[in-house]
């Protein structure tokens, strides 16, 4: 089954665990694109949807699904949302589409956080891909110097704003052997806005497709 494939399938399985009338936490990327058309494509009518980005409100809005501001809410039952990278114990490496800050704040609101996701994002070690960081531009630099001085290797994310205004570097080599600790870190450097590591609050299930159909981990 191809990476696309297994996104689609892991996307329709979320479709089953959303409650009709409810407002749901929608994320970022090409597998929360799918769970869009799923959703809207079932029978599952829901009140409204908070989402972590202005190209998922447009998908949203496009199938007549109302989008709600987050500070509409006080409280979300679940948020549907990709990852970049996954671990066995559900901590994520997210961002990789620039929308982590939206989505760690509505993965903050959301009593349970699913996460969907092709075979290929699960690992055993976090740390294959760049974490992302999105930085207060005027702090880029700062922030650079202090990835270097984490053993980090930065890199801005050429050409790219975030729904924030802010900026993005993408930092490789960095050790994410204690992804606890090391994204408490990443939170006090001054100038960042939100780190990708989603550890602290790590999704709860994980439904991820692969070639023998969609595996449910929790
Ligand atoms: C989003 O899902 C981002 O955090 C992450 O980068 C993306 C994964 O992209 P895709 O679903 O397209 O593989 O939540």
């Amino acid at each position: 089954m191809s990476a696309e494939a297994q996104k689609r399938a892991a996307a329709e399985a979320a479709v089953a665990t959303i409650q009709s009338g409810s407002i749901i936490g929608v994320g970022s990327g090409s597998t929360v694109n799918h769970f869009i058309d799923a959703l809207a494509a079932s029978d599952t009518q829901i009140e409204a949807a908070v989402a972590a980005s202005e190209a998922s409100a447009e998908r949203l809005r496009g199938h007549g699904i109302e989008v709600r501001d987050a500070n509409q809410v006080t409280e979300l039952a679940v948020m549907i949302d990709g990852a970049d990278e996954i671990n066995r114990h559900l901590q994520m490496i997210k961002g990789g589409g620039g929308a982590l800050t939206r989505e760690k704040i509505i993965a903050a609101l959301s009593h349970q956080f699913i996460c969907i996701a092709d075979a290929s994002k699960q690992v055993t070690a976090l740390g294959d891909f760049p974490l992302p960081v999105e930085v207060i531009p005027m702090a880029r630099s700062y922030v650079g110097r202090q990835m270097l001085k984490l053993g980090g290797h930065p890199e801005l994310r050429e050409g790219f704003t975030t729904d924030n205004g802010n900026v993005i570097l993408d930092v490789r080599r960095l050790d994410l052997s204690e992804p606890l600790h090391r994204e408490q870190q990443l939170n006090n450097i001054a100038g960042i806005v939100t780190n990708g590591l989603f550890a602290l609050r790590p999704a709860d299930e994980l439904l991820v497709g692969t070639d023998d159909g969609v595996e449910r981990v929790t």
